[in-house]
């Protein structure tokens, strides 16, 4: 094992997903840092994993039946030589602090891609929406943001939605952290339209997805149009990969969350997708209320068979859009067996370390979440453009601006894979891309 990951696991005791992270973007830069003295000498790696600033604090709320409860609040500042903090905050019963260091650390070369000036960071609690009144959710929300004021700001720290925080949660963060700092500032992104949001911020995940997923298939001199993808989540992401998808006529024939998942011979539809976000968004309700609906489709329940998957369906591509680690090297085989051409992460760390390396083996074209899932990042970075200049863009605009980020970070991952050797590796591409313009940044900043 290489020193530096060794003294990282050291310093970082019972942090896996962290130390996965590190380990996928060690194997990419170090061949380029140890032929140049100056990332050594700077440590740039030794800085660029530590973070700047980490904050966990007590989230103490009140249930609708007068119950006091407490949940752990976190905000990872991980690097700012490229901007202000940048990143989502998670409500997962989940989250931790390997979760969000892993997710800061990725979003720091995500946010670099975009070529907008945004630092990285991540934040959330393990706090669980499910099952809660709007009240419960609004009063955590309350109770979070009276910690986490102190620590965010425009020229700070901007967070944005993430799993189990959308519009919804964004809203309740931002009125509270309004009446705190007597401040109507671009503090959050993915805010509501009539107050400081921008137009296609909700879509923007999801479909840059699928632009990204559109360059890497042309480039191959194919096309989406009549391919058979899996998309898995049900969420925000895979909603609005879902949606472009349909619109680019390739045929999407699952979709999944934290309850089961559904196969659907017969393609999604718009008016299926409608129905799939009435239930996820509006009644918040598990898939299999959605399956219920349709006489053909059958709900397949996580915990009825563990051993099945959506991953052992045949398909032409595989959009991972519910969490991290959700494809293991059983399910990398399972793909390659069913002949899969394209993995491309919508989720952050959809792939274990042992599965990306299988992929890649077999000359799938896998692309990571930190080049892929950047489309909504990059418009939180519009939003806070539209809002420093007080305007709104059409959706027409900020969908051109989407789609030109999304292929030039394409193309970086493209070139920068070439120069190294690796050709059509975009996960060296993204990371060394990255690596450049963080890197460069620290050192012209000095030693701060
Ligand atoms: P949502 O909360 O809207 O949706 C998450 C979906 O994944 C839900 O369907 C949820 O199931 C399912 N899910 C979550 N955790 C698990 C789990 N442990 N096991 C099984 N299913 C699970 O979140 P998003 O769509 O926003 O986020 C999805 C992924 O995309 C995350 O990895 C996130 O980090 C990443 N991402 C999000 C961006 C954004 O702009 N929102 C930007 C870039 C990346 P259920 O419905 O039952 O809760
Ligand atoms: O993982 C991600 O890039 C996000 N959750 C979105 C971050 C943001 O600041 O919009």
């Amino acid at each position: 094992m290489p020193k530096f990951i060794e003294a990282l696991k050291e310093k970082n005791p019972n942090q896996d997903e962290f130390i996965q992270a590190v380990e996928e973007y060690y194997e990419s830069v170090y061949p380029i840092i140890e032929a140049t003295p100056r990332y050594q000498k700077n440590k740039i790696l030794e800085r660029m994993t530590e973070p700047e600033r980490v904050i966990i604090f007590s989230v103490p709320w009140i249930d609708d039946k007068g119950e006091i409860h407490v949940n752990r609040g976190y905000r990872v500042q991980m690097n700012s030589a490229l901007g202000p903090y940048k990143g989502g905050l998670r409500f997962h019963p989940s989250v931790n602090l390997s979760i969000l260091k892993f997710l800061a650390f990725e979003q720091i070369s995500k946010n670099a891609l975009t070529s907008l000036p945004l630092g990285g960071g991540k934040g959330g609690a393990d706090f669980d929406p499910k099952g809660k009144s709007d009240l419960e959710v609004m009063r955590f929300c309350q109770s979070f943001m009276n910690e986490l004021f102190r620590h965010i700001g425009n020229y700070t720290d901007i967070p944005a939605g993430d799993i189990g925080v959308g519009g919804r949660e964004i809203g309740y963060l931002f009125g509270k952290y309004k009446r705190i700092k007597n401040q109507f500032s671009g503090v959050l992104t993915g805010k509501g339209i009539n107050w400081g949001g921008s137009l296609i911020r909700p879509e923007a995940t999801g479909y840059g997805l699928i632009y990204f997923a559109k360059h890497m298939l042309e480039n191959q001199g194919s096309q989406l149009k009549g391919k058979r993808c899996l998309v898995s989540g049900a969420g925000n992401v895979a909603q609005y990969a879902i949606e472009k998808l349909i619109d680019l006529e390739a045929k999407v024939i699952s979709v999944s969350d934290s309850t089961g998942f559904i196969i659907d011979e017969n393609g999604f539809t718009r008016e299926k997708l409608d129905l799939l976000m009435e239930v996820k968004n509006e009644r918040r309700e598990g898939l299999e209320s959605y399956a219920a609906e349709f006489d053909d489709l059958h709900f397949q329940a996580h915990d009825y068979d563990p051993d099945a998957s959506l991953w052992k369906t045949k398909a032409d591509c595989a959009f991972p859009c519910a969490t991290q680690n959700e494809i293991g090297e059983a399910d990398a085989k399972d793909l390659i067996e069913n002949e899969i051409r394209l993995v491309a992460e919508g989720s952050n760390m959809s792939c274990t370390n042992e599965a990306i390396r299988i992929l890649q083996e077999s000359g799938v074209l896998y692309a990571p979440g930190k080049a892929a899932n950047a489309g909504g990042v990059a418009v939180s970075g519009l939003e806070m453009s539209q809002n420093s200049q007080r305007v709104g863009w059409s959706r027409e605009k900020v969908d051109s601006e989407l789609q030109n980020i999304m292929k030039h970070i394409h193309g970086q991952c493209l070139s920068y894979a070439q120069k190294n050797n690796k050709p059509n590796n975009y996960l060296a591409g993204a990371n060394i891309a990255a690596f450049f313009k963080v890197a460069d940044a620290m050192i012209d900043q000095g030693v701060v």
